[in-house]
């Protein structure tokens, strides 16, 4: 869905003076964007005088806190105190993906969120929703700019990280000549870019490293070599990575390699239970089978949770992925 978001600007801000305090909710296994949204959004709203808590059922990963304001990031505690707050939920496609905090935000007077997500059903009471922003950092730009506000250079860094972690650091196709001259006026503002990209795009766990090792050769192709997928059981989870923080990136091996089409990676964080990641390469999407399995994201990027073990998963997804890609080949697009 799409809103007209100068109104739903205007209520937020209007609910932002209105309210006593402020907490602000990012989605569950915390990605660049909405750990940086959250935070730029936080210093915004702290400009505004309000006090402000963004808080999270878990602490955020680690190597994030290079992230200005990383460790202000607080736990459910102090806002199950607070019924009376301004709730904002910020880069949450569907309330679920708050977690446990997403019964602390239903139960609050008042609602906001930020998002961008196609699939986002407008959850909230104020719904600022452009599902054209390739970021959620790239909405909450706009609130900078409504407010004229002359971004610090901590907000620039938390909203570049938020905008060049969606964008794939500026390569994916949702990438548009906004990002670019968002990108300028943080340069303005101090963004030190090649400290951050470093951090954010070369680096890696070593946990990362390992669970590629591990990941790569079970490597499999299918349907001609359209479709490729990678699996990592539960034993491998358990050894090197049980909070699931490191596996981001690893599908990437299996879209990028040539021919390939549709990718996914499954792995198995509890018995039985298994989390996916499915890529596609345009015309191509993912987005349909995620959510067909509860799931969601985006038409290149999506996820989502099947409750069966591992290898079924990986043969459902691959016989799906399969089925689009020959239903869209047929189509002729
Ligand atoms: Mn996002």
């Amino acid at each position: 869905m799409k809103t007209n978001n100068r109104e739903q600007r205007e209520k937020l801000f209007s609910a932002i003076e209105a309210a006593r305090r402020v907490c602000i909710f990012p989605h569950i296994d915390p990605d660049g964007d909405t750990l940086g949204s959250s935070l730029a959004l936080q210093s915004l709203v702290e400009r505004l005088g309000k006090p402000v808590r963004i808080v999270m059922e878990n602490p955020p990963p680690e190597k994030m806190n290079f992230m200005p304001g990383f460790d202000t990031i607080d736990g459910l505690e102090c806002a199950k105190l607070c019924k009376d707050m301004l709730a904002i939920a910020v880069d949450v496609s569907v309330s679920d993906r708050m977690g446990q905090a997403e019964e602390i935000f239903k139960n609050t007077a008042l609602t906001a969120q930020i998002d961008h997500h196609e699939t986002n059903p407008g959850f909230a009471q104020v719904n600022i929703i452009d599902t054209k922003a390739p970021s959620t950092a790239s909405i909450v730009f706009t609130l900078f700019k409504a407010q004229k506000m002359k971004l610090t250079q901590d907000e620039a860094t938390n909203l570049y990280v938020g905008l060049s972690t969606d964008t794939g650091n500026f390569q994916f196709k949702n990438t548009d000549a906004n990002s670019f001259r968002i990108m300028a006026e943080l340069m303005e503002a101090g963004l030190d870019i090649g400290h951050y990209s470093r951090l954010l795009f070369l680096r890696k766990d070593r946990e990362h490293i390992a669970l590629l090792g591990r990941a790569l050769p079970t490597l499999r192709y299918a349907a001609g070599g359209k479709v490729a997928g990678m699996t990592i059981d539960h034993d491998t989870m358990q050894e090197i990575d049980p909070a699931g923080e490191y596996c981001e990136g690893i599908v990437n091996y299996a879209i990028n390699t040539r021919g390939v089409r549709f990718a996914y990676l499954v792995r198995e964080t509890n018995k039985d239970s298994v989390k996916c990641s499915l890529r596609a390469l345009p015309p191509y999407r993912v987005d349909e089978i995620a959510l067909k399995h509860g799931g969601g994201g985006h038409r290149l990027a999506a996820g989502c949770t099947l409750n069966m073990p591992l290898k079924e998963a990986a043969k459902t997804l691959e016989a799906e992925m399969a089925k689009a890609c020959a239903e869209a080949d047929a189509l002729g697009q």
